[in-house]
């Protein structure tokens, strides 16, 4: 593990797991970010990848199955002096989250989102999840007879202004992407390649490895037809980096009035304000 302020406690994962790559990878680039454990929010779901806020020092919050965008947007609402992350799986975030993250993603709130993207239901021991294989390319396990979800797309088409695509096993490579992605201003996906070893025999690390490469040097991140077209790419060969970003108004640019630069939490409620305003009703 690590030994910034960030590392807090063993985990309950199966060793071997990618989700240890990821926290350690995770806590170092808020260290490097010079955040400090009180001023960063990490949020999950339901799942094992939701459960890495329990295993960081910092402020965490683990919701409902699929419901890891609204209370993390809740909390950057009240309170955006917070960097607000999400930690959570591919079935919270795309599955039982799906309507979520549709609709967050159009708003633009400035957070970060690392979905766990093991292409199964981990926690409950292997079920087929939006991401999964189609049927018929996996040799065994779960496989998805439904058209398999593209996140990348889902996202870009939604009006995401960050999305990537990173790999668990390449920590230098997912270590560059976060970083990128929680300084980005505006909602950040980055879809997390993470082999689970318990219950994913087909997506596992020498599979990535074999099938993934980054996008070429020369590649434009600001153009979205590409993107578009990049982020379809999903088959024998994986691309990973950034596919597409863009500098647009946050929710809080755009609400001057409400966000003016003063967390909401720390606003002095006015009784004679409100009494004056209610008075207008009278
Ligand atoms: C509303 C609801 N439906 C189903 C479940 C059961 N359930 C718990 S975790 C989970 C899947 C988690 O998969 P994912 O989000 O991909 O996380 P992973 O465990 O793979 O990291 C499911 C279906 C639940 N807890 N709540
Ligand atoms: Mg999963």
């Amino acid at each position: 593990m690590t030994d910034t302020a960030f590392y807090s406690t063993e985990t309950a994962w199966c060793p071997g797991c990618g989700n240890f790559d990821i926290v350690q990878t995770l806590t170092n680039v808020l260290g490097d970010l010079q955040l400090s454990p009180n001023q960063v929010l990490l949020v999950g779901g339901i799942g094992q990848a939701a459960k890495l806020n329990q295993y960081v020092n910092a402020n965490g919050f683990s919701g409902l199955h699929g419901r890891a965008l609204p209370a993390s947007v809740a909390a950057k609402m009240v309170n955006q002096a917070l960097t607000v992350i999400v930690d959570t799986g591919d079935g919270d975030s795309y599955g039982e989250g799906g309507n979520h993250f549709l609709h967050n993603i159009r708003r633009n709130v400035d957070i970060t989102h690392f979905a766990h993207d093991n292409q199964i239901y981990g926690l409950t021991k292997g079920q087929t999840s939006p991401t999964s294989d189609p049927c018929g390319v996996s040799p065994s396990g779960a496989c998805n007879l439904s058209k398999p979800f593209k996140p990348l797309l889902v996202a870009l088409a939604a009006g995401a202004t960050f999305v990537a695509r990173t790999f668990s096993g390449n920590k230098e490579h997912m270590a560059k992407i976060m970083k990128a992605a929680i300084l980005h201003k505006g909602y950040a996906l980055v879809d997390i390649l993470q082999p689970c070893i318990s219950f994913n025999k087909v997506n596992t690390f020498a599979y990535y490895k074999e099938h993934t490469y980054e996008l070429e040097a020369a590649y434009d991140a600001g153009n979205l037809e590409t993107a578009l077209l990049r982020s379809m790419e999903y088959g024998p060969k994986i691309p990973l980096g950034i596919f597409y970003q863009v500098e647009m108004p946050t929710y809080h640019q755009q609400r001057p009035a409400i966000y003016d630069g003063t967390p909401m939490i720390d606003k002095k409620a006015s009784v004679a304000q409100l009494e004056a305003l209610l008075g207008q009703f009278a």
